[in-house]
């Protein structure tokens, strides 16, 4: 592996309150600022983001505190068209029997499941006991019927941009969900309404928002974050990140 960057020294990759990350993230994030190129297999790319950085992209130019709560706003992109009744549509596919393209109405005809937990974002801050509420991933899955060599997921996202990825097995847990509700309320734009993917027992990260597209794969692909290097397996406190940081 062949590794160039400026003088510049790295940033400190837990941002503002020094969160520890792993070997990976250091390596993906040297040259920020400038051009930093990390070779580290057949997909290099150049690197200048960390979760912490993008935080700051806030398309409101106010503060990245979403108001009226604890929440921090996330956007690997600048600006992403609304999505609403009208014209949103959620599309499984891949290696399943059944492709299937979702509306809204058609999610709030499945069954409907709760969940309330931390939320933990991989940069320390946290808020606690958030309830999320929508469809089961695993529900979709059996609905697609998923092909014998289906063994993981991929999620893209209508901001073009953002990606994510579990492995089947974490797929059909049932705290892993296709939300349209976050604090009892239809999701936000701003939160990736008007469905996100909820993750409970993993960093944030996990929870694409946005969520447009579920396609069943072979292997795991890994996630827009993954690619820079935090953990496919984002389990809290058992990852890169940490779950004893303060709420900032
Ligand atoms: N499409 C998309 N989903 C995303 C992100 C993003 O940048 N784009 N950021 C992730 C990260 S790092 C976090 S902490 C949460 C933030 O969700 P919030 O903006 O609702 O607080 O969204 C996750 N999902
Ligand atoms: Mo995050």
């Amino acid at each position: 592996m062949s590794t160039s960057h400026s003088a510049a020294p790295p940033p400190d990759p837990g941002g503002r309150r020094g969160t520890p990350v792993g070997r990976r993230v250091l390596l993906g994030m040297v040259g920020l600022g400038a051009v930093g190129v990390v070779a580290g297999g057949p997909l290099q790319r150049l690197v200048s983001d960390s979760i912490d950085t993008v935080a700051e992209k806030d398309p409101t130019g106010l503060s990245n505190l979403l108001p009226g709560n604890r929440f921090r706003y996330y956007s690997v992109t600048s600006s992403v068209p609304e999505r609403d009744e009208t014209n949103y549509r959620l599309t499984v596919d891949g290696l399943v029997d059944k492709p299937m393209t979702y509306k809204l109405s058609d999610l709030a005809g499945l069954p409907q499941h709760r969940i309330v937990k931390d939320v933990q974002c991989v940069t320390g801050w946290r808020v606690p006991q958030t309830p999320f509420a929508g469809v089961r991933l695993s529900t979709l899955l059996d609905a697609a019927g998923v092909a014998p060599e289906g063994k993981a997921i991929r999620f893209t996202c209508f901001d073009g941009v953002y990606t994510e990825s579990l492995t089947m097995e974490q797929a059909r847990r049932s705290d892993v969900m296709v939300a349209t509700s976050m604090e009892d309320k239809p999701i936000t734009h701003a939160h990736g309404g008007p469905v996100r993917l909820y993750v409970a027992p993993m960093y944030f990260y996990k929870s694409a928002k946005w969520l447009s597209g579920i396609t069943v794969t072979e292997d795991v692909k890994p996630g827009y974050w993954e690619e820079l290097g935090y953990d496919v397996d984002a389990w809290v406190g058992r990852s890169n990140g940490r779950s004893d940081a303060p709420t900032v």
